[in-house]
């Protein structure tokens, strides 16, 4: 049985990173593999519940205000619209709702009360509920918890040395406690990164050293690959490299061997033949349906039909258990 390691140096995760392709894969595959459910793949779908006018300056971001994107920016959807976007994506497989907004952070108003009732109403349709809301208190994460939360999503995007350079309206320091929030209220913590945003990949080990040295992992990790967008300062970005995805998905997998790794944003881009690679590498989550928050992103049926030809099926919701009692990525799958 793999042991998980919470001590992983930069060193051993660069010499893992830099292993020739096919036995990286070889080696990360021989770890998904030891799950047994290595052929299940867990379907969540984004819903941009609030829509653009960010006050951040996350580079990647086509929400963020001062940038012209053209995003259709939208105040807080209404609870019923979003209860009708849940059941769609459960009808498409998915397990998972995954409610994003554009905020810097929550704050204590009648908008947050909204999203309190929305996950309420998407817990009672026996889905998994995650939210990606910004930064949140300790005290809104156990809001969040006691509404029926399983899982928040707060990316750590790069590493803390490379941070500045894409966002300078907050810290890295201030990420991280917002994780220590989440996991405090015994929320599931997904948190993974971009890659494509012109980091070395210094930057994408020291990020993963982040991420696997807390004191636990992250039940989810997704690994996007940047979607540059016209009026952000990243447009211009090329399109990353499918072995730059199948490095970090398979480098991931390995030195979090429990966590569900996630194939994020990007996949318009990819062939089947280069998703293939990813799950052989260690994927075992990707996010479906048309859209993600503002970008598209292939259909739920161009999806199923690609599970078919792979063999791979979606995971049931709340197979580790419902919210509250989430069971410790530590404990064997
Ligand atoms: N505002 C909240 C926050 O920043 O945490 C939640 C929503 S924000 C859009 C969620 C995540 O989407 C970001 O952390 C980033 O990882 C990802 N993201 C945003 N724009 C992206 C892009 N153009 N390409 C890839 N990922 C992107
Ligand atoms: C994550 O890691 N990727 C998702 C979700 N978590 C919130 C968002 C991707 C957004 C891509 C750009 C867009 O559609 O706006
Ligand atoms: Fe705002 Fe989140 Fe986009 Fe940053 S990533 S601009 S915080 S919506």
């Amino acid at each position: 049985m793999t042991e998980v390691r919470y001590n992983w140096t930069k060193e051993e995760i660069a010499e893992i990173y830099h292993t020739p392709l096919l036995d990286l894969v070889y080696q990360a595959a021989t770890i998904h593999r030891e799950n047994k459910d290595y052929s299940e793949v867990q379907i969540s779908s984004l819903i941009s519940i609030k829509t653009g006018g960010c006050s951040e300056d996350c580079a990647y971001c086509p929400q963020a205000a001062r940038y012209n994107t053209g995003v259709n920016v939208h105040a807080i959807m209404p609870k019923d619209e979003v209860i009708a976007a849940a059941e769609k994506a459960k009808a498409g497989g998915a397990s998972r709702l995954c409610m994003g907004a554009a905020w810097r952070e929550v704050r204590d108003n009648r908008d947050f009360d909204k999203v309190i009732e929305m996950v309420k109403a998407v817990n009672s349709l026996d889905m998994e509920v995650c939210c990606t809301l910004g930064m949140l208190t300790e005290s809104q994460a156990q809001r969040l918890a006691d509404a029926g939360l399983y899982a928040y999503n707060h990316n750590l995007d790069t590493s803390e040395e490379d941070y500045k350079r894409i966002i300078t309206t907050r810290t890295y320091d201030e990420r991280l406690d917002t994780l220590k929030h989440v996991r405090k209220a015994k929320i599931s913590v997904c948190s993974g990164g971009i890659i494509g945003l012109g980091e070395t990949v210094a930057d994408r080990i020291s990020m993963l050293k982040t991420l696997s040295n807390l004191p636990k992992h992250p039940e989810s990790v997704p690994i996007n690959a940047l979607v540059p967008v016209a009026g952000t300062p990243l447009a211009d970005q090329p399109r990353v490299s499918v072995w730059d995805m199948v490095r970090m998905i398979a480098t991931t997998r390995i030195i979090m061997p429990k966590t569900v790794v996630r194939l994020s944003a990007g996949r318009t881009e990819m062939s089947v033949v280069e998703q293939a690679f990813c799950f052989m590498a260690g994927a075992n989550s990707i996010f479906a349906g048309e859209k993600l928050l503002t970008t598209p992103n292939p259909s739920f049926d161009t999806d199923m039909a690609m599970f078919d030809l792979l063999g791979l099926s979606p995971r049931k919701a709340f197979k580790n258990g419902r919210p509250n009692e989430v069971k410790e990525v530590e404990v064997a799958g």
